[in-house]
């Protein structure tokens, strides 16, 4: 356990390396803090962001796939917040200036439509979603070259940058279908099933996380399942992932 001045501190350290686009190096090379205290810097992070006038529109899961847990180094899954000030229209452009060594990845993304009490045991996750969508997420580490532990990048918002959601549909089973992400000369295949084998479950692992990290689930909130893939280096150009039955969403990288 660390000080809630030392969390603070943190929380701050990481906040400006997002904010200047600068690079720092791991916190656990340093300091000896645990989950518990990662989930805090995280949090402080997510506050330091609203005091600054956005707002908390949804939650992300990360390594729900074997090839990012590989990619990583890490076993267990992980849960991040996102802001109206992540979010990029479908197709729409995005400043390569914003981020420091930004990687995209090919996910699903939910809608809940009603508040969810976490206390509550006998929740049915499912019924509570309404919508999902193709989508596309900008992670962008803010520690040097990706190298970081489990704790570090907890604490690091879950390497959150930005975030796409082509059109939202009405809820169906996709525990197989075709994911392809294209971004300039890279392109990547896998299938929706590398996430947890169904991303549906996806709901369930949110929940589970939700409930022992005290995370409030509201209506309205995008859920992100988690990549079905490696995450690629984003480009200057268009980044386009399309997956079999749900369509497609877009990004447009400008700059160098
Ligand atoms: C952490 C973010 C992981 C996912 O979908 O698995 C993630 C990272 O790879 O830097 O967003
Ligand atoms: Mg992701």
């Amino acid at each position: 356990m660390i000080t809630p001045n030392e969390i603070a501190t943190l929380a701050e350290h990481l906040d400006g390396a997002q904010r200047d686009c600068a690079d720092v190096l791991s916190l656990a090379e340093t300091i000896d803090f645990d989950i518990d205290d990662a989930y805090a810097i995280q949090s402080a992070l997510l506050a330091r962001r609203v005091q600054r006038g956005e707002r908390a529109i949804g939650l992300k899961l990360g390594f729900t796939s074997r090839a990012k847990m590989a990619q990583m180094g890490v076993t267990d899954v992980i849960v991040g917040r996102l802001t109206d000030a992540m979010r990029i229209a479908d197709g729409g452009p995005v400043e390569l200036s914003r981020f420091i060594h930004p990687k995209i990845e090919p996910e699903v993304a939910y809608r809940l439509c009603r508040d969810i009490d976490i206390d509550e045991q006998l929740v049915d996750i499912e019924s509570c979603v309404d919508a999902m969508a193709p989508a596309l997420e900008i992670i962008d580490s803010r520690f040097r070259d990706f190298r970081f532990t489990y704790t570090d990048v907890v604490a690091d918002n879950t390497s959150a940058a930005a975030f796409v959601i082509g059109p939202w549909q009405p809820l169906r089973a996709v525990p197989n279908s075709a994911v392809r992400l294209i971004a300039g000369d890279a392109e990547v295949i896998g299938s929706t099933a590398a996430i947890l084998g169904d991303p549906i479950r996806a709901l369930h692992a949110l929940l589970d996380m939700c409930r022992r990290r005290r995370i409030p689930l509201r209506a309205g909130q995008v859920i992100l399942a988690g990549a079905a893939t490696a995450a690629i280096p984003l480009t200057p150009g268009v980044a386009e992932c399309e997956i079999t039955g749900l369509g497609t969403v877009a990004v447009t990288a400008k700059g160098v």
